[in-house]
């Protein structure tokens, strides 16, 4: 008998329905943090851009972007509880400017929201070490709009995460000389900044 309730538990939390969260930032969520950083301007702050840039060859200097979404984890209003299971997460970035492909590297080392080129060890390398060598996986089009979607998948870092591993967010690295901009978290039209999309099981009650 005890067995049999233990079951019919077991397919009641299988068969509840999935949670799905969309992390922007807003009036009562501010944890999007994004900056540029750029070798030109090693020392400048740019976490208030509105618009934000990557680019190997900016100008003759390269531009990174870092991001990263704080406090998604936990047993609060809009988190993913601690060892949930991600059934899909995606970053969705809106660009504007055409340009060669753009690689999203997760963030192995904590970085201030002032970060600069500087203060990171001239940028970021995806080396292992600064910034995974594993590329998230993802589709590129060429951008052929002025305003465009563009969608990482992102699931298995934001499982990462959920599991315990420290969230320093990402890099984006543009592969060539064609810089590929996007509107940062602080772009005035809420629905142009940067959105984590989650659908997530949340872990069974014992
Ligand atoms: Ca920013
Ligand atoms: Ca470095």
């Amino acid at each position: 008998m005890h067995a049999l309730l233990v079951t019919f538990a077991f397919l009641g939390a299988a068969q509840s329905a999935p949670k799905t969260l969309n992390i922007i930032n807003n009036d009562s969520y501010k944890g999007c943090i994004d900056t540029e950083i750029w070798e030109l301007s090693p020392n400048k702050v740019m976490e208030s851009l509105d618009v934000v840039t990557t680019d190997s060859n900016n100008d003759g200097g390269e531009s990174q972007i870092l991001m990263r979404f704080e406090g998604i984890v936990g047993n609060g209003q809009g988190m993913i509880p601690a060892h949930s299971r991600i059934r899909s997460a995606t970053l969705v970035v809106t660009a504007f400017d055409p340009g060669t492909t753009v690689n999203l590297h997760r963030m192995l080392i904590p970085w201030h929201r002032s970060a600069t080129w500087n203060n990171l060890i001239s940028g970021v390398s995806a080396d292992g070490s600064e910034a995974s060598r594993h590329r998230e996986s993802f589709t590129f089009g060429k951008i052929t709009a002025n305003k465009q979607k563009v969608r990482f998948e992102v699931t298995d870092t934001v499982q990462a995460w959920v599991n315990g591993q420290a969230n320093h967010g990402w890099v984006f690295l543009n592969t060539g000389a064609n810089g590929w901009d996007f509107y940062s978290s602080d772009h005035e039209e809420k629905e142009s900044r940067p959105l984590l999309a989650v659908t997530f099981d949340p872990p069974t009650p014992r």
